[in-house]
This record gives structure tokens, C-alpha cells and sequence, in this order.
């Protein structure tokens, strides 16, 4: 770190010596307010207000407030590689250095919980916002508003110019979420918290983890040991590849990071179906008390747990208990479909008796959106999954009864589609899906009767059958999952196929210099 900071100190003097002070007249931003996504509410240029980040420039929060402080350490993070400037973060009331201050309240009330107004002037920049998250949206912002380079990681003698003028912002949606499926590929902790700096880039705020499935188990739980030293052992995983599983411990480390970076987690446990994992680890789950062999298939359907056996609610509450205990977020998702080894009737009758267990150990029920069969609390949310343009009565009794529908139409926002035919990963059952798929669609008109009111957010699942690392998922989640993103933030006037294409194309540079694996897709104007 010492290294850091003496070259930093020395590139601070070259570059102040080079220019002083004031922006120097040749640096224009190379970012404009409107190259932001998701495309933001307000924007008001003002090219006489540049603001130059210099080696003098410090982050400050109100004093005592500890939400504030820990936005301006991690923009401290993001900040200070590229430009290797020392960047201190104070906890100041007022400062007389050029400054970029992160301020909670006095903001206008229409920016709600999440929103933010960002303003730049030749002296510094402001955010303020009525909450951490918010003013963690406005960094998210800032950060675009510089030039690629800041991407970089490590120190690049450039003028870090901020173009002036104010943003307000917020989000037409509280919900902006991505699945991750660790069943059927189990990815490390690493490479998951990888894939949450991603999203924190496009202010996606919730994380749901997909924990269990036929292939695989991914959790620990310490009333079912077996779950996981069979359930999660080596081998499990398609083409018996991606064992492994998350400890409590692990569990917690995600949940932490994703915290800091304003994302929560939402943990599903898949039932009745897709239950192969566990009914292979515990015989006494079974119908017939036999354990069926392990799965490294694709197959889906084929799996059931048994309905009519008490030992399976015991089963189920345990697991309930255990993963809303170590789960800090509201959300407990408990997957639903494809339960084509539960007859209907069964289903219901499972759903009547498993339902009540989020409640009763205080989290949110949320599932796919064959769970709008059963009675479902008005607090439910059924994630709708079919294509968009698609009916499901049952999703739209639910919306009536006052549901918040969570959308994730499989031919738009499902990322494990192919973006082609030629594309090597993923499948085809929905898509191909390039990027304009994923982005001509409006969530307000995308199930009948689901309107605006009755939607949560959008969320973007990423299916891990044909997945094996961080380089495959940012391939698939990259350039598609930011045109999710601008359909659950931005507003709908502010939705434009033909400008998002052209804003997609600046951020290519910043995914290079930021080493995100992303496919070059010939719909966008990427430069150089
Ligand atoms: N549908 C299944 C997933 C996965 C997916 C792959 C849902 C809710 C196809 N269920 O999507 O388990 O196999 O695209």
C-alpha cells in the first residue's frame, strides 16, 4: 500500500503541475450526463460546471452517519486504483478542498428511498439522497460520468473530468434483481461476489440465489448434514462437473458484501419439485423409502417429494428455519415449478402446509409463478416466468388479490439463452435472445393483468445447465443484463431502443478496462 500511496503522491504532483488546480482546458469529459444507465430521470447539463477529480479532491460524509461513510469508502475503492490519488474519506460537516460530498437528507421527496440528486459544479460534486442505497445509485452514476480509464486498475496519468450539471434520479421500480442457479453449476464465492460488483454497476439491488435443485444441493444445513456432504459432495452438477456448496459461513460472507453494495439476497430452496438432490441424499424422504441415484442430467420434471409422508414437513421446516435464520433479507423464495411429478392436487395440499412456514419463521414468500395455484398471502410474490405477452390466470387473481408479480419473462430476461444460433453457451427453448430482445418490452404491459401497480420489479435469472465460470456468466449477463436493469429503473418515457444502443456502445471501453467478459453483439456501435 505504502508503493500506492509515494507513486500516487508523485502522480498527484505531475498531473497538478501539469494543469494546477482549475479543470484544464483540454480535458473535456469524455462521458456526457446522458450516457448513464439505466437511463436516468432528469438530466440538466451545464458544460461551464466540469468538475476536475484532483489529487486534492476528498470524499466527505456528515459526521455519524455510518450508512453515508461506508458509500464514501467503497467510492473511495472504486476511485482510487486508476486514478491513484489518495482520495480521503472525512467525516466533515463542510470542506474547503474540492470535494465529493455524499449528503443524507435535504434532497427532493420525489426521489424516494432509492433515489439520488447528483450535482456537479467546478468545485465538487454532490449527492445527495434520503437513504445509503441512494446515495450508493448516485455513485454508481458518478462513476459512469468518468472516463473509462477510471475502470482501470491500476494508476493512468489522465485529467479525471466529471461533466457538469445536476441528475435527478429514481427508480419506476423498487425490484431490480438477477438469479444465479448454483445447482446445476455450483460457483465459488469469488466468482459470485464478482458477479455482485457487476450488478452494483446498473443498481440491480437484489441477488437470488437458486440453492437447490435435482443436480445439486448448495447450502449447508445443519439438521440435514447429508444435504450437502451428498447432496453438494464433488461430482454434483451437470455432466458432474460444479460440486461444492456455500457454508453458513459462506452464506453470511455473500450476504455481507452484497450489503455493502446495497444488493440483498434471496435464498430459494426448490419444492416439491426439482428435489432430485435431496430425495437422493435421504432415503427416508422418499415415497418408497429408496434413495434415487444422483443426477448429472438436464432433465427436469422427474422429481417430487413425497406429500403424504410427515417425515417431509419435519424436512421442510427445518430447512426453512435454517435458511431464514442465517438470511437477512425479507425474501424466501420456494420455487414451485415444473412440479410435474406432483399431481395438482397434491401440490395444493403441499403448498396449504408449507406456505404458513415463511410466515411463521418471518420472511417473505416469493416463488415461481405455478404457486399463484395455491392460496397465497397478498405479501406473496409470484415470479412470472413464462414468455412475456404470456396469460396465467392464476398470476392475475393474485395481482387482484394485491400481489406484487416479479418479472422474469423467459424471452427476454432469461440470460441463459443463446444470443444465436452460433453462440456456443447456453440454450435455446425460449430465445435465441440478442440484445434488443432482452430490451423491447415494457414490464407495465407484459403479463395481462399485471399493470403497473401490481409490479414488484424485474429480475434477470441466469440458469447454470451449460455455465462453468465467471467468464460464462458475464458473457451471458453482458450486454443483456444492463437492458434489464433500464427496464426496472428507468422511467418508461425515458426508454428508447436506438439511445440505449448507442449508451451500450460507451460502456464496452469500460468493460474491457474493467476485465468483464462481454459478447460483442453486432446490434451495438461498439467503438474502436
Ligand atoms: N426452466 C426451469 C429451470 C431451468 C430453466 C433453463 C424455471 C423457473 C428452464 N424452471 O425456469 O430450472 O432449467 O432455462
Amino acid at each position: 500500500m505504502r508503493k500506492r500511496t509515494i507513486l500516487g503522491g508523485v502522480l498527484a504532483v505531475a498531473t497538478l503541475g501539469m494543469s494546477g488546480l482549475a479543470a484544464p482546458a483540454t480535458a473535456a469529459p469524455d462521458a456526457r450526463l446522458a450516457d448513464v444507465i439505466p437511463a436516468p430521470v432528469e438530466v440538466r447539463p451545464n458544460p461551464a460546471a466540469d468538475f476536475w477529480i484532483n489529487p486534492a479532491t476528498q470524499i466527505r460524509t456528515q459526521p455519524g452517519a455510518k450508512g453515508a461513510k461506508r458509500v464514501g469508502d467503497y467510492l473511495a475503492g472504486v476511485l482510487r486504483p486508476a486514478t491513484g490519488y489518495p482520495l480521503p474519506v472525512a467525516e466533515s460537516r463542510y470542506s474547503v478542498l474540492p470535494t465529493i460530498s455524499l449528503v443524507l437528507g435535504d434532497a427532493e421527496a420525489r426521489i424516494g428511498k432509492q433515489g439520488y440528486q447528483l450535482d456537479v459544479t467546478r468545485k465538487g460534486v454532490t449527492i445527495r439522497a434520503n437513504s445509503a442505497s441512494g446515495l450508493f445509485a448516485g455513485v454508481q452514476t458518478l462513476r459512469q460520468l468518468l472516463p473509462a480509464e477510471i475502470e482501470s486498475s491500476g494508476p493512468r496519468l489522465r485529467a479525471w473530468t466529471v461533466p457538469g450539471g445536476r441528475i435527478l434520479d429514481y427508480p419506476r421500480f423498487g425490484y431490480r434483481g438477477a438469479m444465479l442457479d448454483l445447482a446445476r453449476h455450483f460457483h465459488t464465492v469469488p466468482e459470485i461476489k464478482r458477479y455482485i460488483d457487476d450488478l452494483a454497476r446498473y443498481k440491480i439491488n437484489h441477488l437470488h440465489l437458486h440453492l437447490a435443485d435435482d443436480q445439486g444441493w448448495r447450502i449447508q444445513i445443519d439438521s440435514w448434514p447429508k444435504l450437502t456432504a451428498v447432496g453438494g459432495g464433488q461430482g454434483t452438477g451437470v455432466d458432474g462437473a460444479g460440486g461444492g456448496y456455500l457454508t453458513k459461513a459462506d452464506y453470511a460472507e455473500l450476504n455481507e458484501y452484497a450489503a455493502a453494495r446495497q444488493l440483498t439476497i434471496v435464498p430459494e430452496i426448490d419444492m416439491p419439485g426439482h428435489t432430485n438432490a435431496a430425495l437422493s441424499s435421504y432415503a427416508e424422504l422418499n415415497c418408497d423409502g429408496v434413495a434415487p441415484p444422483p443426477r448429472t442430467d438436464m432433465e427436469v420434471g422427474y422429481s417430487s417429494l413425497c406429500v403424504g409422508k410427515e417425515n417431509t414437513y419435519a424436512f421442510v421446516e427445518d430447512v426453512i428455519r435454517e435458511v431464514a435464520a442465517m438470511t437477512p433479507g425479507p425474501y424466501l423464495h420456494l420455487g414451485g415449478d415444473e412440479a410435474e411429478a406432483t399431481t395438482d392436487a397434491d401440490y395444493r395440499t403441499f403448498m396449504r402446509r408449507v406456505i404458513p412456514l415463511v410466515g411463521k419463521y418471518g420472511k417473505r414468500l416469493a416463488g415461481w409463478h405455478e404457486i399463484a395455484q395455491a392460496d397465497l398471502p397478498a405479501s406473496a410474490v409470484p415470479q412470472f416466468w413464462d414468455s412475456a405477452g404470456g396469460v396465467d390466470d392464476n398470476v392475475a387473481r393474485a395481482a387482484g388479490n394485491g400481489s406484487k408479480i416479479l418479472l422474469s419473462p423467459a424471452n427476454k430476461s432469461y440470460l441463459d439463452m443463446k444470443y444465436n444460433e452460433n453462440t456456443e453457451l447456453g440454450l435455446t427453448w425460449a430465445g435465441p435472445t440478442e440484445v434488443r430482445d432482452a430490451y423491447d418490452w415494457d414490464p407495465a404491459s407484459a403479463v395481462r393483468g399485471v399493470g403497473e401497480r401490481s409490479v414488484l420489479g424485474v429480475e434477470a435469472p441466469l440458469w447454470s445447465e451449460t455455465v462453468r465460470s465467471i467468464d460464462d456468466i458475464e458473457f451471458l449477463a453482458f450486454p443483456r443484463l444492463p437492458a434489464i436493469a433500464e427496464k426496472g429503473w428507468s422511467a418508461k418515457a425515458g426508454q428508447d431502443w436506438e439511445s440505449f444502443r448507442q449508451r451500450l456502445a460507451g460502456h464496452g471501453p469500460r468493460w474491457d478496462l474493467g476485465g468483464v467478459n462481454y459478447y460483442r453483439s453486432p446490434q451495438i456501435p461498439w467503438p474502436g
